[in-house]
């Protein structure tokens, strides 16, 4: 099939919070160019590096055309091709026998290798909970960032990004929008040429920190402190919005107690920074009207993650930065938009519903759970893992005991992909799934407020299906009978939204497919005159919803697990803490397979500060051993001032078999929670260092 027209509309599906509108060429059938939008108005025409590389991936000689079956050993990655029937047959069997018994034992495990609606959770889910499988708690990103939010705004929602250019001093906290979140950087240094200052509040000279004004180098998993320290320096010295207060906020006498027990020297001890940089970052902040905070989810991948972006998200709430369209906080913006979810993955098709749910499983600790022999607590063994949009293996915490649970001989494992990813080395039957540029999907996005709609461009290459596809012929072969389970893309993409919600006046899913992409209906400046999303529709500074659950009401710090205040002995073995945030040529492990981006990258890296690498006797380029109680992996050293003392930075997510040592950093990761949401904390993570 060739694509009627030249020119094909399509959305980039990556876990990004840009989601760019892109333009792709078509020739003979095949994807020869794929550019960014320029009347698409967050993504002004770029797309990022990677992605500008998207025709290379979609085409790749390595791409899974066909269905295959395992011929090797589990874990060993050989198979051989077998037809569509053949693979429904052998799922089907095994898929009824356990659900005929015990349909928890079932797991799905997913999550954003694609962020469409459509081909993210819909049938997929359906047909999850029509079997009564377990379900999974989808945490392993920005849970606690998510629920930080919610607690305190009541959803996802925030200032909107394209008013950045106009702010006068914007705080980057927790974020490196050159690598994550590009489109962003372009606003940030828009206003950077009228004269705004940039302040980057990161443990590590990220690229981004690096074109700052200024770097503020905390520890990390101390942001809490940080943000409760220039609240005490906001009160006492007056830097209050009282109108802003009394009208919009709940909770503020409470507040400012907790704010009071942290003064700056206390929080500057705890951060490891000057005392007069956090009274300075507070008069700025509170004496500055168009002030704005960029929050993201790398300050929340610690034990207090959630309660840091809880403290922070009250600071423009406090000196009414809000009134400005130019000022308040964004970390996401993805509830702004009236997406059905109900709609689209029908949870009322599990048994029982809703007395009854299905068995929940936290996907950070995919490890425990598959080695779990199973009891009356935790229930039913699991027997079946069947993984779509995800790359476990690769990119869940604690990566030896989740690779271990993957080996299990008596596990049947389903994996819908792209790639051979390492993943996919475990499964017992690999179903090759199409891309973006092959399938229909609907957006929306969680760093800009516009709905999108992303049209097939190319035909399915090879054999290849859309997930939609692959779920509802598995329930054909199961012989399922609901008609939920086999409703077409176009009338799932159709139930995305609500549409006759006001944000969405005057647009309908054909008049979307038409013009591709529609902005929000919402005011610029969202809380000018409050309008939370909260129970008491104010900002809550105190949330009795957290009280109700025996949770602390008000925002505090937390100490990370790993660290000299959480965990003394431990600290004392493996005295350097580790973070692997993302690389800028990778897309989370997604990126990694296609070679002019790992080339740039060139092999795993591990940033130390000369102070750590001279007490170890390590010089710049050695091999170095990375290792905790949890397991090991190596990579080459920098010996760099980009990290502060006791920190090492190892950029990710690599592919473990395309890693020299066939490791990467999840060895070291663990599978604890944070304190809010149940999310991952990937950068709570003590580790020694040693030459290889
Ligand atoms: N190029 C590229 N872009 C991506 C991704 C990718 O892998 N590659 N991944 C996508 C995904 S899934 C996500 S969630 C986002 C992630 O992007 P972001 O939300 O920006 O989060 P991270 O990249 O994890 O971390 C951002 C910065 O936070 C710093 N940081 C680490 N710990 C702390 C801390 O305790 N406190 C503070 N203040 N800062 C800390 C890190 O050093 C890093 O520079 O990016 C998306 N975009
Ligand atoms: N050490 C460390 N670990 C981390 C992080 C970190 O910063 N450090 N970041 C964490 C974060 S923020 C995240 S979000 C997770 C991300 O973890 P994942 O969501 O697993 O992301 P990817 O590694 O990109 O894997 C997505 C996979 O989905 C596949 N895929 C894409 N589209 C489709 C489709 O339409 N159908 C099917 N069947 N497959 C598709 C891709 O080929 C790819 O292999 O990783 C986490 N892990
Ligand atoms: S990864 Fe992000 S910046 Fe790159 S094209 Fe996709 S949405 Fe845009
Ligand atoms: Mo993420």
């Amino acid at each position: 099939m060739n694509a009627p027209t030249e020119f094909a509309r399509a959305v980039c599906p990556h876990d990004c919070p840009d989601t760019c509108a892109m333009r792709v060429t078509v020739e003979g059938g095949r994807a020869i160019k794929v550019v960014g939008d320029p009347d698409h108005p967050p993504t002004q025409g770029a797309l990022c590096t990677k992605v500008s590389r998207y025709a290379e991936r979609v085409h790749h000689p390595h791409r899974l055309t066909t269905p295959m079956k395992r011929v090797g050993r589990k874990g060993e990655g050989r198979f051989e091709p077998i037809s569509w029937d053949e693979a429904f047959e052998l799922a089907a069997a095994r898929l009824s026998e356990i659900a005929s018994r015990a349909p928890e034992a079932i797991v799905p495990y997913s999550y954003a290798g694609t962020m469409g609606l459509v081909q993210g959770d819909s049938i997929a889910q359906r047909f999850f909970h029509k079997l009564g499988a377990s379900q999974l708690d989808r945490t392993i990103c920005a849970a606690a960032g998510a629920a930080g939010l919610k607690y305190t705004y009541g959803a996802g929602i925030g200032m909107l990004t394209e008013f950045f250019g106009e702010s006068e001093v914007i705080l980057i906290w927790g974020s490196n929008p050159i690598a994550s979140n590009l489109h962003f950087w372009t606003r940030a240094q828009e206003a950077k040429r009228r004269g705004a200052r940039l302040i980057a509040i990161d443990p590590y000279r990220s690229l981004t920190a690096e074109k700052c004004h200024q770097h503020i180098a905390l520890k990390p998993g101390t942001d809490g402190a940080l943000a409760l320290g220039m609240m005490n320096v906001l009160i006492t010295e007056n830097l209050l919005d009282h109108a802003y207060i009394a009208a919009h906020t709940l909770g503020f006498a409470e507040l400012k107690d907790r704010a009071l027990s942290y003064p700056p020297a206390r929080a500057a001890q705890i951060c490891g920074v000057d005392e007069q940089v956090i009274v300075d970052l507070a008069r700025l902040y509170g004496s500055t009207k168009k002030a704005a905070i960029r929050m993201n989810y790398g300050l929340q991948r610690v034990r207090g993650g959630g309660n840091a972006v809880r403290a922070i998200a009250c600071l423009p709430s406090l000196t009414g930065a809000w009134r400005e369209r130019a000022g308040g906080v964004l970390l996401s913006s993805g509830g702004w938009a009236p997406v059905d979810s109900h709609a689209l993955q029908r949870p009322d098709l599990m048994p029982g519903w809703p007395a009854k749910t299905s068995r929940v499983i936290n996907m950070n600790a995919i490890g425990d759970a598959l080695l779990h022999p199973g009891d009356t607590t935790f229930g039913p063994k699991l027997e079946a893992i069947i993984v779509y949009n995800s790359n476990p293996v690769a990119v869940a915490p604690d990566s030896e005991r989740v690779a271990a649970g993957f080996a299990r001989e008596d596990l049947f494992t389903i994996v819908l992909e792209h790639f051979q990813t390492d993943t996919a080395d475990y499964a017992d039957l690999l179903l090759p799934a199409t891309t973006q540029l092959e399938h229909l999907d609907v957006h929306k996005s969680y760093g800009h407020t516009h709905v999108m709609v992303n049209l097939p461009a190319i035909a399915p290459v090879g054999e290849a299906r859309p997930n939609t596809e692959i779920f509802r012929g598995l329930a054909r072969h199961m012989g399922l009978e609901e008609p939920a389970l086999y409703e077409s893309d176009d009338a799932i993409a159709q139930s995305a939204f609500r549409w006759n919600d006001k944000t969405l006046e005057g647009v309908n899913w054909d008049s979307l497919k038409k013009t591709g992409w529609a902005a929000l209906n919402l005011p610029d400046a969202p809380f000018a005159e409050g309008g939370f999303r909260t129970p008491s529709g104010k900002c809550e500074f105190f949330s009795e919803r957290l009280a109700q659950q025996g949770l602390d009401p008000l925002p505090d710090y937390l100490p990370p697990y790993e660290s000299e205040d959480g965990a003394p002995e431990l600290a004392a073995r493996y005295p350097l803490a580790m973070i692997s945030p993302p690389a800028r040529n990778f897309l989370n492990s997604t990126f990694v397979n296609i070679e002019s981006l790992r080339s740039t990258e060139g092999e795993p890296h591990l940033d130390i500060h000369p102070f750590d690498a001279q007490q170890r006797n390590i010089a710049d380029g050695d091999q170095v051993r990375i290792f905790n109680d949890r397991g090991a992996m190596q990579a080459r050293a920098r010996v760099t001032e980009k990290t502060r003392k006791g920190l090492v930075v190892g950029l990710s997510i690599w592919w473990k078999k395309l890693a020299p040592d066939g490791r990467n950093a999840n060895q070291v990761t663990s599978q604890a929670l944070t304190d809010l949401g149940g999310s991952a904390t990937f950068y709570d993570c003590l580790v020694e260092v040693e030459r290889a």
